[in-house]
């Protein structure tokens, strides 16, 4: 397993759509995996494939709140089946838009029809953190980023600041 370098806003591939899987086969598997191992070192609960420059429909996740007991859960090919008209309130943060924070509703329960690890189908109903986690790591196959639904004042200071940081190569 190999940690990827995660591409960070503004990029252009972030705003990609990703393509679908046809088949979850070895590479796909080993693409999970350095998604997998990305994430926990950057300390993320998800990650798109996107996110490391792949431009596939592949989700990796782990919300366990114990680092010493992994949960990871994979989702390829995700869609949407249904989503509750009740929304919740959550501080979303986004590996691709460094320490930039900021309160997105969404729909409180979905539920969500994907492949496995496997390549098994499987359907999941995601309420709570799982529920706003899959909406946000679904966002990014569609290359949208949860500062698309701030306002354009709050997104375009955010997207300086970044800029910012990256032509000096500061991290703040
Ligand atoms: O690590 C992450 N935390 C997080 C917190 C609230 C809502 C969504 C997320 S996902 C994010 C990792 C990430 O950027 N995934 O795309
Ligand atoms: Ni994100």
């Amino acid at each position: 397993m190999t940690v990827k370098k995660i591409l960070t806003e503004p990029n252009e591939i972030l705003r990609q759509i990703s393509k679908p899987v046809e088949k979850v086969g070895k590479e796909e598997q080993k693409l999970m995996d350095d998604m997998l191992e990305t994430m926990y070192s950057a300390n993320g609960i998800g990650l798109a494939a996107v996110q490391i420059g792949v431009p596939k429909r592949i989700i990796v996740m782990d919300l366990s709140k114990d680092e010493k007991i992994k949960e990871p859960r994979y989702f390829v090919n995700p869609k949407i089946k249904n989503k509750d008209s009740l929304k919740s309130t959550y501080e979303e943060g986004c590996l691709s838009v460094p320490n930039q924070f900021a309160e997105i509703d969404r729909p409180k329960k979905c539920d969500i029809e994907y492949l496995d690890y496997n390549g098994k189908k499987k359907l999941l109903k995601a309420e709570g953190l799982l529920a706003t986690c899959i909406q946000h790591e679904m966002d990014h196959l569609e290359g949208i980023l949860f500062i698309d639904y701030l306002s354009k004042l709050k997104k375009s200071m955010i997207i300086k600041k970044l800029s910012k940081n990256k032509s000096s190569r500061i991290v703040v």
